[in-house]
């Protein structure tokens, strides 16, 4: 009987350790400390800064507007984004709490706006109001979308989580889950683009552009290899749990290993 207890806790616990030490992300941010090691992108008058504006967790959040007086005409639209630095990776997901504070519905049905960017592959949301992902095809020129069937409410937080897999060079896949649920799945050919960054705020495209004033707001960032999902079952959470638990359950088989040797004598 001692054995098998100790037998199963220690399983446990390594399951538990392995779980921990697996889930470190690449970085995490819930913008409550400054900017840090972000780099910010804006085109003229557009704005992307630490905001006590609508926050989804604690006091402060990351707050993107674009004034829709100045943009850039070359490719026709406006950005306010955070962007980190991401080297050599293949797979790579990145999370997000996002809310468009203001700028919805578009006006023109080839608009749209930009929340989670990879080289070559967004989480946006297009004319119809509802969340898609889009991706450069080979020839780096058009881009395919998947709708899929959330329709975005103006000031409502959605987990947004976005996955870049590369299967093979040229056939790179795209993964969106919208509150945990898997809502798209895409495959491109990110061509020459590298996978060397990934944006957080808005950015637009406009077929027509209208001076559309956008504003989101985008909180409790994660970046890791491997899916993360909402909070609170997050990897920070993760961390936060398995060690305490992992903890427990060794002192539970130091405890009962002791009391079965006392029994015993
Ligand atoms: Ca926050
Ligand atoms: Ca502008």
């Amino acid at each position: 009987m001692k054995n098998k207890i100790i037998i199963v806790c220690s399983i446990i616990a390594t399951l538990l350790l392995v779980s921990s030490v697996s889930a470190v992300p690449f970085f995490t941010d819930d913008f409550e400390s400054g900017l840090g090691t972000w780099a910010i992108n804006t085109t003229t008058g557009d704005t992307c800064v630490i905001s006590t504006n609508k926050p989804y967790k604690g006091t402060h959040n990351l707050f993107a507007s674009m004034d829709g007086s100045t943009y850039n005409s070359t490719w026709g639209g406006e950005y306010a984004m955070a962007r980190r630095t991401l080297t050599s990776l293949t797979v790579v997901y990145a999370r997000a709490y996002v809310a468009v504070i203001s700028g919805l519905p578009l006006p023109n049905s080839s608009d749209r706006l930009n929340f989670i960017i990879f080289a070559g592959l967004n989480v946006a949301v297009g004319y119809t109001g509802k969340f898609q992902i889009r991706s450069l095809n080979s020839t780096t020129t058009t881009w395919n979308v998947v709708n899929t069937d959330v329709t975005v409410e103006e000031g409502k937080y959605y987990c947004l989580e976005l996955a870049y897999i590369e299967n093979s060079v040229g056939l790179e896949e795209g993964k969106l889950w919208i509150d945990g649920v898997q809502k798209a799945d895409i495959f491109f050919d990110r061509a020459s683009l590298t996978l060397g960054y990934v944006d957080f705020g808005v950015a637009s495209t406009y077929g027509s552009y209208s001076g559309n004033i956008v504003t989101v707001a985008t909180d409790n960032v994660v970046v890791s290899n491997s899916y993360i999902g909402p909070e609170p079952v997050d990897y920070n959470t993760l961390m936060y749990i398995g060690i305490p638990v992992t903890v427990v359950v060794i002192s539970i088989v130091v405890v009962v290993y002791k009391k079965q040797k006392h029994i015993k004598k």
